[in-house]
C-alpha cells in the first residue's frame, strides 16, 4: 500500500518517527496543485494553523482533521461537519502539565522570580538586603478561576495544596466540583473583585473574546495578579497593558497573548511586573508524547474507521 498522505508542518521528530513509514508528511500548502491537493487524506494541524471552508474545499479527498491539542479555535469546526469530516483533539493528557504551568506563572509574578533572578545574576546585587523584592504570599491566598474544565479542575486541586481559598466562574455550576475540591460558585464581577489570583482557563469562543478587558481589570484589587492560560484574545491586550502600567493591578503571568507572539517592540514586554512564556502550557515531554500518540490514533481512526478515539463536536 502507499503511504497515506498528510499536510502536517513543523513536526517533531518524535511525532515523524511515531507516524512511521506508511504516513508521508507533505508541507503546509493553502495554495496547492489539483494534483497535490487530491492526494491529501488528512491534516495535521501542529501548532495552530487556520482550518476553514475555503482550506478544506481544496482538498476532495480528507477524511480526517486531527488537532495536536486541546483547543481548536482555529479550525472551522462546523465547517468541517458541513463537509462530514471529522476533527479529533487530545483532551485530558495536557490538564496536569497546563495547572503546573500556571502555578510555575502564578509564583513567579508573585514571588518576583524572574526580576529577583535578572537582578541575582547582575552587578546591583553586592550584597543581601532582607527588604529587596518583596512579593505577593500565595499561601492562604483567593485564587479566581475562570472555566472550571478539565484544567481548571487542575489547577484547583493544586490551589487546595496552597490553602487558597478557590472561588470560580463558569457558565454552569458544578456542584461535584464544589463537593470535591471545596469551590465556590460566583459571578464574574465578584470573582475579580475578591480574586488575589485571577486565572483564565476558558476555551476561547466569540463569548470569552475580550472578556478581560479594562471595566473587569479596574474591577480587580490593586494587589491582585491576572494569569492567562486560556487563549491570547480572552484578554484585551491593550487594556491589559494599561492596567499594568497604572498599577490598576500589580501583575500578570501570560503564557498566551493576542497577538502570540506580541511584536517584538510592544510595550508590554517592558513590563517587570509581567512574566510572560511562550505558550509553554502542556510543553512537557511526557504530556506532548501523549499529544502525539493521541493525535497519531485520531489520524489512523479518520482513515480507517471515521470513528475518532477523541473527537470534537461543533
Ligand atoms: C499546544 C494548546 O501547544 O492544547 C492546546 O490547546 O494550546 C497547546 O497544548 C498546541 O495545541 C500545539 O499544537
Amino acid at each position: 500500500m502507499p503511504p497515506a498522505v498528510v499536510m502536517g508542518d513543523g513536526l517533531p521528530p518524535l511525532f515523524l518517527e511515531l507516524l512511521g513509514p506508511d504516513v508521508e508528511v507533505v508541507p503546509w500548502t493553502t495554495e496547492p496543485s489539483s494534483a497535490d491537493a487530491r492526494r491529501i487524506v488528512a491534516l495535521i494541524t501542529y501548532g495552530h494553523p487556520r482550518v476553514d471552508g475555503p482550506l478544506l474545499d481544496r482538498f476532495p479527498n480528507l477524511k480526517v482533521v486531527t488537532n495536536h491539542g486541546v483547543g481548536v479555535d482555529h479550525i472551522d469546526v462546523a465547517a468541517c461537519a458541513a463537509r462530514r469530516i471529522p476533527v479529533g483533539n487530545t483532551p485530558g493528557c495536557l490538564d496536569a502539565s497546563t495547572a503546573d504551568m500556571t502555578f510555575a506563572l502564578l509564583l513567579a509574578v508573585a514571588r518576583n522570580v524572574v526580576v529577583g533572578d535578572h537582578f541575582a545574576r547582575g552587578p546591583e546585587f553586592t550584597h543581601y538586603d532582607p527588604a529587596m523584592w518583596i512579593g505577593s504570599e500565595v499561601s492562604g491566598s483567593t485564587l479566581g478561576i475562570v472555566g472550571l474544565g478539565r484544567i481548571g479542575r487542575q489547577v484547583a486541586q493544586r490551589a487546595r495544596g496552597f490553602d487558597m481559598r478557590i472561588l470560580y466562574h463558569n457558565r454552569h455550576r458544578d456542584t461535584a466540583a464544589e463537593r470535591e475540591l471545596g469551590v465556590v460558585w460566583c459571578s464574574l464581577d465578584e470573582l475579580l473583585a475578591q480574586g488575589d489570583f485571577v486565572s483564565l482557563h476558558c476555551p476561547l469562543t466569540p463569548q470569552t473574546t475580550g472578556l478581560i478587558g479594562q471595566p473587569q481589570l479596574r474591577r480587580m484589587k490593586p494587589s491582585a495578579f491576572l494569569i492567562n492560560m486560556a487563549r491570547g484574545p480572552v484578554v484585551q491586550t491593550e487594556a491589559l497593558l494599561v492596567a499594568l502600567r497604572e498599577r490598576w493591578i500589580a501583575g500578570a503571568g501570560l503564557d498566551v497573548t493576542d497577538p502570540e507572539p506580541l511584536p517584538r517592540n510592544h510595550p508590554l514586554l517592558g513590563l517587570d511586573n509581567l512574566v510572560i512564556a511562550p505558550h509553554l502550557g502542556s510543553a512537557s515531554n511526557r504530556t506532548r508524547r501523549r499529544m502525539i500518540e493521541m493525535s497519531i490514533e485520531n489520524l489512523w481512526a479518520g482513515l480507517t474507521t471515521g470513528q475518532l478515539s477523541w473527537s470534537v463536536q461543533p
